[in-house]
């Protein structure tokens, strides 16, 4: 598949995308949006497709929206936000595939909402997360308003919003934004590793649960017990739940298909 401004392989059950601007720091455009949207949409129809990894080409994850590139850009923020960064946080959040954030280095801006939106996050020890909006007089986008505080509390999230001060990778493990802290050599043997062990999952089931999690997230506990009762008949329909059974029952290790 053809793209400007990211790049997309498939190995080995894993998808990977590269945002591919490393000279702006893969700052956002809208071309970069709209492709890596795409991207996301491609992998989670593709079957052959069962984790999928984010990461950053060069020395930045993403410094947030690119404040040079006035192509697209309206006295209306909203409209940019609307057209090109959160389709792409709804996407990623809504796709029932693992995602694996390899963060390669800054997260800046929209960048770390980014970050936040992916299921894990395994952050090189060179990496750090800014809040960077009200520093250029905005406020939080791309999700992190919803994520962080989820991650973080109140308190942290608010304080890194205010003053857009950098937080380090270690202070992030800390704090629970992370899940693995590598050194930077490491990140992508040790994201590859994730992202087999997790695309050799029982991918229907493992989609299922980011489903009710983020259910989970909105609604009250009876909510929630019924919502894991019905995603569980359909978990239960999968080839994955026998298979699991049986490797369980043999005392071996299950081949899960992914269906
Ligand atoms: O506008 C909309 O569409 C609405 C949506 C808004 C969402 C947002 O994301 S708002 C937040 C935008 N991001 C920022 O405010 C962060 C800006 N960048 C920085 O603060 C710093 O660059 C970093 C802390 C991320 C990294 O600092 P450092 O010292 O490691 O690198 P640097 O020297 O500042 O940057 C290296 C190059 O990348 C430099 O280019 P040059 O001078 O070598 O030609 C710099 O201009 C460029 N760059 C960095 N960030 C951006 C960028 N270019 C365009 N847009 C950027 N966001």
């Amino acid at each position: 598949m053809e793209f400007q401004e990211i790049l997309y392989a498939v190995e080995n059950g894993v998808a990977t995308i590269t945002l591919n601007r490393p000279k702006s720091l893969n700052a956002l455009t809208m071309t970069l949006l709209r492709e890596c949207d795409k991207a996301f949409k491609t992998a989670g129809k593709d079957p052959a497709v069962r984790c999928i990894v984010l990461t950053g080409m060069g020395r930045a994850f993403s410094a947030g929206a690119d404040l040079k590139d006035t192509t697209e850009r309206t006295a209306n923020l909203s409209d940019a936000l609307r057209a090109g960064y959160n389709p792409l946080i709804t996407t990623m959040t809504t796709l029932e595939k693992p995602i694996i954030g390899a963060i390669n280095g800054v997260a800046a801006g929209a960048g770390c909402g980014i970050a936040l939106a992916c299921d894990m996050r395994i952050a090189s020890e060179k990496a750090s997360f800014i809040q960077a909006f009200s520093g250029i007089g905005l406020i939080p986008d791309s999700g992190s308003t919803w994520f962080l505080p989820r991650m973080v509390g109140y308190a942290r999230a608010f304080e890194m919003m205010v003053t857009a001060e950098p937080i380090s990778a270690e202070t992030a493990q800390q704090w629970g934004m992370i899940n693995h802290l590598v050194p930077h050599a490491q990140l992508t043997e040790v994201t590859l590793a994730w992202a087999n062990r997790l695309a050799a999952g029982p991918t229907r089931a493992l989609g299922l649960t980011k489903r009710a999690l983020n259910k989970a997230m909105r609604v009250p506990l009876t909510d929630a017990l019924e919502y894991e009762a019905q995603l569980q008949d359909i978990a239960a329909r999968t080839a994955d739940f026998p298979e699991g059974v049986a490797a369980f029952l043999q005392k071996r290790k299950p081949n899960f298909k992914g269906f």
